[in-house]
């Protein structure tokens, strides 16, 4: 039977929206007993065109500029009544009202000490009136209100570092996420809704319409920003930076640049050549200040395999034999998946034992596996090297 998820389907959002996607990463990690404050936008707009709603969970619409004062007053009135150990409260928005509009209700949320978990849904513009800039549209990007011409290359100024600004209320938990890598999103979801006070998420989502890609590569345009530096994955726990997803071999910008109609004004002449070694610097910046290069590990050549018997049998591993080919200090990194034990040690995916920061050599990653949006494909061309016991 398929999972019911708690946005349904039947909304109106664009094909390849990652706003879409991101909300049901959201809504589907926090699960039934949470009640959404949404400011306006498009999220708002595309999941309730009345008399239906795609929202599976209790849901109130709320001005662009006070989704965080609503929810406010949820989680005030839950608590009164005893009722916020089994309730969730969740307040979700664009960039625009996030960054802008709705931002002194947002700090003053977080002031007050509520148990809110605010989420950003960063398309980097206010999509649903039309493409206008919002302070998180990143530099040169050309929007309806920073439109690329003979005397500017799009928007003139960089992004806010909200993350950042958030974290420095003091609040526990502050964090950015990627609808690139889905289940560091609900990981980020869960531990977010575990802790008890304020907590700020904004989540990276291409918007094929404003950022003028094609639908279908929304997720490859996700994953660019985060192997360029240009948008980093990051947490702070009570102010300090206490994660940052590494990266092993950073791609140049324009990778990610050449895919969005936003920034083809960039690759028209050599002025426009220039102002892409500024969007580089941007992203070199942030690598060098937060931390993301990936060392690379000196790996100790592989022992000789014993010579192979006629047929010779697949090796049975248990758990506690697979975890020592943890790819960490020179092992073979090896991971189960479905029964098999694969070695991905040649993989530069999994320099250093772990994939993106996320998947951890030495482990059976069938479940992990099951919930990504890519993984199986990627197994077909390895070497198997014996079976998982039990
Ligand atoms: C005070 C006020 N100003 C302007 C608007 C019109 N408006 C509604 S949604 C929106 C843009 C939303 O942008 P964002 O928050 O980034 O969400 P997105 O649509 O991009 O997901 C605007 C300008 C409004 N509703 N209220
Ligand atoms: S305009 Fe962008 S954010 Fe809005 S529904 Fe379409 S793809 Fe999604």
């Amino acid at each position: 039977m398929a999972t019911k998820h708690l946005l349904a389907s039947g909304h109106t959002a664009c094909a390849g929206c990652g706003q879409a996607t991101g909300a049901r990463l959201v809504v589907d990690a926090a699960g039934p007993n949470t009640i959404i404050a949404n400011s306006t936008g498009c999220l708002e707009v595309f999941t309730n065109i009345y008399p239906r709603t795609a929202w599976e969970v209790p849901w109130i619409h709320s001005l662009f500029e006070n989704a965080a004062s609503v929810a406010s007053g949820i989680e005030a009135a839950l608590s009164y009544l005893g009722k916020l150990d089994n309730t969730r409260v969740i307040a979700q928005a664009g960039d625009g009202s996030t960054a802008d509009i709705g931002f002194q209700a947002i700090s003053g949320m977080l002031e007050r000490g509520h148990d809110i978990l605010y989420v950003c849904y960063d398309n980097g513009a206010y999509m649903n009136t039309g493409v206008q800039r919002s302070s998180q549209t990143p530099f040169d990007a050309s929007t309806t209100t920073t439109p690329a011409g003979k005397k500017s290359f799009g928007k003139k100024t960089l992004r806010k570092d909200l993350p950042l600004i958030f974290a420095a209320h003091g609040i526990p938990y502050s964090a950015t996420a990627s609808v690139a890598f889905p289940t560091d999103v609900q990981r980020k979801v869960k531990r977010a809704l575990d802790i008890r006070g304020p907590k700020y998420l904004q989540i990276f989502v291409p918007c094929p319409l404003g950022w003028r890609h094609d639908p279908s590569l929304t997720y490859d345009v996700a994953r660019l920003a985060v192997e360029t530096g240009l948008f980093p994955i990051i947490e702070y726990r009570d102010g300090e930076l206490t994660s940052a997803r590494k990266i092993s071999d950073p791609k140049p910008v324009e990778e990610y640049l050449k895919l969005q109609g936003r920034f083809r004004h960039l690759f028209a002449s050599p002025e426009g050549a220039e102002e892409i070694k500024k969007i580089q610097a941007i992203a070199d910046d942030n690598i060098r200040k937060l931390g993301l290069l990936r060392e690379k590990s000196k790996k100790e050549p592989e022992p000789e395999p014993e010579p192979a018997e006629e047929a010779p049998e697949l090796k049975k591993f248990t758990s506690e034999e697979l975890a020592k080919f943890d790819g960490k200090d020179g092992r073979p990194a090896y991971i189960a998946y479905k029964g098999k034990v694969y070695d991905v040690s040649a993989r530069d995916l999994w320099d250093g034992g772990d994939h993106m920061g996320l998947h951890e050599a030495g482990n059976d990653m069938t479940e992990e596996l099951e919930d990504a949006t890519h993984g199986e494909e990627n197994l077909e061309d390895l070497p198997v090297v014996g079976e998982l016991a039990g």
